[in-house]
């Protein structure tokens, strides 16, 4: 793996989070010092390799504030993250610490890119409304800001390849750990806003397809379908984060959020909105040689046993919870990477650390647990390898079902070398599976305990490959 990362940069400012949170302050100072973008590898197997370091497209070669050329280092920007590629830029939270705060500051936020992060003049850039409207139009971003109602959403953005790593045999991609995961406060004008200003039709069955200016030419460009229920229900142009202005790298000046949805759905620096009565498919939306806007839609982001040859492409579906469709693969058989499954990471104790107890022979394990767009319900942690199980208790606050919430557990161990599991259950009952499966098990669905092991290595929510070893003393 490529991680070649500046110890002492990086070592500086964990040293720095580690005096301010001793000295009780809180996320919001650190989320203030980021700063912005530049240029990762792809990940599933089909990503097509980018060649050009230039983004085309629609994307405008100016220099904003930021001038590109001169900008320091992703590493220097972002002290926080283990970079995976430099350009693309791809990088996750180096630390498990990072799952022991509410907000993740944007030094520790993970950044995934297909392609070069674009450098975009936002008085130049415009999102086109095509398709099912009264009337097509070019949205300039002042009429976005300006134009509409204001609405925030904690969101809890999560690359589907989170957990990638752990998955035996190996799948090609970005080898994320754990790290590719962050919570955030999301602010900008809610689509259902700009989908009835401009009198499109808005009826079930139909879809809003959101595309990403910044392909450089010949590339796929990253779209993604989202259910018109969902579009209108909750989804946001957003253009801040954290309460600043996006930076380049998480999609400056406008990216789509879909509160509860894995990161692929969250379209960065959005150019296009297309409403249709089906999903990107078909010739329409592929030319002779390419996969144009169909790529990432249609045959990325599925849920393939080593038994298929390819994804099945379908026009329109009717389920769109993820585990819905995983489990009734006679429906939809290779699920679309739509909202999160439940998840929950240990913060503290970090990776194979060493650890004191306090006086009353306790230690108090934290971290995180959310649930897509379902609300996380119950923690419980192990540390016998699952044998048993103790409950955890979430900290205030709870910031709503798109957001993480963070757990502790107060745990009385002898001293020793032990492995902790955390383990979340959802609103709906549902839980995460212990182990990730064989291939030859050709699972679809989660079953007996088990995460379907898939081609592309997408959403594992096993608790055993996220399990913490500690040393007590
Ligand atoms: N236009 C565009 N949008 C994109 C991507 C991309 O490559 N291009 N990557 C997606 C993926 S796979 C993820 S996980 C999230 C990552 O968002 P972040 O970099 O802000 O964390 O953005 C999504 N939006
Ligand atoms: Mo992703």
């Amino acid at each position: 793996m490529p991680d070649d990362t500046t110890p002492s940069t990086r070592e500086r400012y964990l040293e720095r989070r580690r005096f301010l949170l001793a000295a009780g302050a809180g996320s919001a100072l650190l989320a203030g010092c980021g700063q912005p973008q530049e240029t990762g590898t792809p990940t599933g197997t089909a990503s097509p390799a980018p060649e050009s370091p230039t983004a085309t497209g629609t994307a405008t070669e100016t220099e904003p504030e930021t001038p590109g050329e001169d900008q320091p280092s992703l590493e220097e920007r972002y002290p926080g993250l283990r970079i995976l590629s430099p350009e693309p830029e791809n990088a996750e939270a180096a630390a498990r610490d990072t799952y022991t705060t509410l907000i993740t500051p944007l030094e520790e936020f993970y950044i995934r890119n297909h392609y070069p992060t674009p450098d975009i003049q936002e008085s130049e850039w415009t999102v086109s409304l095509t398709g099912a409207f009264d009337q097509e139009a070019d949205l300039s971003m002042q009429e976005l800001k300006e134009g509409y109602s204001t609405e925030t959403v904690f969101h809890v953005m999560q690359c589907s390849g989170n957990g990638r790593s752990y998955f035996q045999p190996q799948v090609g991609g970005n080898q994320w750990t754990f790290g590719a995961v962050g919570n955030a406060e999301w602010t900008g004008t809610p689509v259902s806003d700009v989908l009835e200003a401009y009198g499109a039709d808005t009826s079930d069955g139909m879809w809003v397809s959101f595309m990403g200016g910044e392909a450089p030419d010949g590339e796929d460009i990253f779209t993604r379908s989202i259910p018109m229920s969902k579009a209108m229900d909750d989804c946001l142009l957003a253009y801040e984060m954290n309460g600043e202005t996006l930076v380049g790298d998480h999609g400056f000046p406008v990216r789509l959020v879909v509160p509860g949805w894995y990161g692929n759905n969250n379209v960065k620096w959005v150019s296009r909105m297309h409403v249709m009565d089906m999903m990107v498919y078909g010739d329409e939306w592929e030319t002779d040689e390419q996969r144009l806007y169909t790529h990432w839609q249609q045959y990325s982001y599925r849920i393939i046993p080593e038994e298929d040859d390819e994804a099945e492409q379908y026009e329109s579906i009717d389920i769109f919870d993820t585990y819905e469709q995983m489990q009734n693969p006679d429906r939809i058989r290779n699920a679309y990477v739509n909202d999160q499954l439940v998840k929950s990471l240990i913060g503290y104790p970090g990776e194979d650390s060493t650890v004191s107890r306090r006086a009353d022979g306790t230690i108090e394990v934290l971290g995180t647990a959310w649930a897509g767009d379902n609300a996380v319900e119950t923690v419980e942690v192990s540390d016998d390898g699952g044998e048993t199980w103790g409950d955890a208790e979430f900290m205030a606050p709870d910031l709503g079902t798109d957001s993480w919430r963070l757990f502790r557990y107060v745990w009385e161990p002898e001293p020793g070398e032990y492995t902790l599991y955390s383990r979340a259950t959802d609103a709906m009952d549902r839980t995460q599976p212990a182990t990730v499966s064989a291939p030859e098990e050709q699972l679809r669905g989660i079953q007996d305990d088990q995460f379907p092991w898939n081609q592309d290595g997408y959403i594992n929510n096993a608790y055993e490959p996220h399990g913490v070893t500690v040393t007590v003393e």
